[in-house]
């Protein structure tokens, strides 16, 4: 399937740094800060699972807005999933940003689209101002007027920020997971394993590190930093592998890569599908290793069959 991912917003609510961060990962402070303001629209593809995904990064000043609305049929037709970015820290700007969301889902309305799946992403939450009152304020404002004014659309809302590079891939994640019947299934067999190995946290990650599925056990606040940190060396190893295009065979060695800290133990395993290199990144406390061991490859072969239904 083809998926269109419409990114919008206004003009510097961080559209092209969401995207940017994604494809990097990691080392992508650079590079944000000399981004320039879109002209018009980019386009970016990637895949996911079986679909291939075209991103139209809208640029969002005021001339493309109005260029938009004067010719939505080229713009918006064809949308499966609509992400509106907006700035959580440019309240000057909240009502324009509802104007344009407005403008753009009047015309899904228009066009009996209201079923095309919305996620609207307070971006720009970074880590010093989560616990903010008039930041939290804000969000609750707009989350509250937004659901009330479009009851007919399904919206998920999100927090994100590039200094937060989990929530940047599972902004994309939960979007994208509308649209395959696998990713339930996957969903499933994961949170399944979870219990079953006893894992602390277990995400399926596809080759560009999206997270296909993810589940987290119950966990002390005070290990959950050490577990985002184990999480996140996980998406920088994919990377590097990704970077590096690996041509190994799936029983080359690097397949695992195995640390441990503190009573945690952090296990990266790579499968294959095709040309296609999956991830299975797992977090558990050291002494549930043998069960880990002994079960793992159940797991592996599960996911295997999975896929296999997918793209055969
Ligand atoms: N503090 C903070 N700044 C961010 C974040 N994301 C992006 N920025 C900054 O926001 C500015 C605008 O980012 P862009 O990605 O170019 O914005 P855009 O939405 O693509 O803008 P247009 O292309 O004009 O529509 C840049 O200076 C980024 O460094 C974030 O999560 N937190
Ligand atoms: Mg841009």
């Amino acid at each position: 399937m083809d998926l269109k991912i419409l990114i919008s917003g206004l003009d510097n609510a961080g559209k092209t740094s969401i995207l940017t961060a994604l494809d990097k990962k990691f080392d992508f402070q650079k590079e944000i800060m000399e981004l320039k303001p879109t002209v018009r629209v980019e386009y970016n593809t990637s895949t996911f699972l079986s679909n291939r995904v075209y991103y139209w990064d809208m640029g969002g000043q005021k001339q493309y807005r109005e260029l938009y609305e004067k010719n939505r049929d080229t713009y918006f037709a064809g949308t499966d999933l609509i992400v509106f970015i907006i700035d959580i820290q440019d309240k000057n700007r909240f009502d324009l940003s509802l104007e344009y969301l407005d403008l753009i889902l009047r015309y899904f309305q228009d066009n009996d689209m209201e079923k095309v799946p919305l996620i609207v992403s307070f971006h720009k939450f970074d880590p010093q101002i989560r616990d903010n009152d008039d930041v939290n304020d804000n969000i609750n404002y707009l989350r509250e007027s937004i659901s009330k004014k479009y009851p007919n659309f399904k919206i998920l809302f999100q927090q994100t920020s590039i200094y937060d590079i989990l929530s940047i891939v599972q902004l994309v994640s939960y979007g994208l997971s509308v649209f395959d019947e696998a990713f339930f299934e996957l969903s499933t067999l994961l949170e399944d394993y979870l219990e079953e190995l006893g894992c602390t946290s277990l995400i399926l990650f596809d080759h560009n590190g999206i997270i296909i599925s993810e589940f987290y056990s119950e966990l002390d606040p005070s290990y959950y930093i050490g577990l985002l940190e184990n999480i996140k060396e996980h998406l920088f190893i994919l990377k590097r592998m990704l970077e590096e295009e690996t041509n190994l065979s799936a029983e080359d060695a690097g397949n695992n890569f195995i640390s441990a800290e503190d009573n945690f133990l952090s296990y990266l395993h790579r499968i294959q599908y095709k040309k296609y290199n999956y991830y299975i990144s797992v977090i558990i406390e050291e002494e549930k290793k043998e069960n880990l061991l002994e079960k793992f490859p159940d797991l592996v072969e599960d996911i295997l069959n999975i896929l296999k239904s997918i793209f055969d």
